[in-house]
């Protein structure tokens, strides 16, 4: 009675939250004081938020459990109101009970992770294939199927501001993709380790010198999303921004015909590293 009433608390502590933050989702960034993710917009996404609110119950259950019985300890056996403690060593039933129970608590967890963990690893057939070259200390992107190759440089402050982009996410050259469709990013770098990671895509890859990672998004909702690269790669590691823009079918096509002009490339120097 007493742990449903405290999962039906948190619960309503959640939708109040949930209604606080994700009122937001028009705006895809991070908000002052915002406690939660940014909205998620690929169905991975999804998945992780709700995995991790899950967990949230699971774990402020447990919390809430050994501070009750540690107050319960504190307060009925000090040495005030029990002045001679039992002698009681060993009691089977319990220590079997408490071994038992976190390990179904565990395995409890396990289950939706691994599937979670199968889902984000095993990618569907992709319908726009892009490889994102980490380097000190931009992104490099190609577009195999198309054969356009770009590099994709942070803005400054005074840039961003003019461009109206956010400070340290905007970059000169974002890349596109239509909405609904797999995308399949595959990372590698030119130098050291990079990462290319987007928060709302629930992507986050290692771009590691001589080999290629794969991973995949679908993005849902049409729009901008910025990620950084997230694995500490030099000076500059602060400014190599991601931007994605999420479009319209029609404005991919209308993209991809000015962006073969303006980006076109053999894609056959010797600094690139071979696709699959
Ligand atoms: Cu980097």
């Amino acid at each position: 009675m007493f742990l449903k009433k405290i999962g039906a608390g948190l619960s309503g502590a959640f939708a109040l939250g949930g209604a606080l933050l994700w009122s937001t989702a028009a705006s895809a960034l991070p908000v002052d004081w915002q406690t939660g993710f940014q909205p998620a917009v690929t169905p991975v996404m999804v998945d992780i938020e709700e995995f991790h609110k899950e967990l949230l119950v699971i774990i402020t259950l447990v919390t809430l459990l050994v501070l009750a019985l540690l107050v319960w300890v504190i307060v009925r056996y000090n040495h005030r109101r029990n002045p001679v403690p039992s002698k009681t060593a060993h009691n089977t039933l319990l220590e079997v009970a408490w071994t038992l129970v976190p390990v179904i608590i565990l395995v409890v967890i396990a289950i939706p992770s691994f599937r979670l963990l199968y889902f984000e690893a095993t990618i569907p057939t992709p319908d726009v294939t892009i490889k994102a070259i980490g380097k000190q200390w931009f992104w490099s992107y190609e577009y195999p199927a198309s054969k356009i190759a770009f590099d994709s440089l942070g803005l400054s402050d005074a840039d961003a501001a003019k461009k109206g982009e956010p400070r340290l996410l905007g970059v000169d050259n974002a890349i596109w993709v239509p909405v609904n469709k797999v995308v399949e990013v595959e990372t590698t770098g030119a130098d050291v380790i990079h990462s290319w990671a987007v928060p709302q895509f629930g992507v986050k890859m290692d771009a590691v010198p001589g080999r290629i990672n794969h991973t995949w998004f679908k993005a849902t909702k049409i729009g901008t999303y910025y990620g950084e690269c997230s694995e500490l790669c030099g000076a500059r590691h602060a400014f190599m921004p991601i931007e994605v823009h999420v479009v319209s079918e029609a404005d991919y096509a209308a993209w991809l015909a000015q962006a073969k002009t303006k980006f076109s490339a053999s894609l056959d120097t010797p600094t690139r590293v071979a696709a699959k």
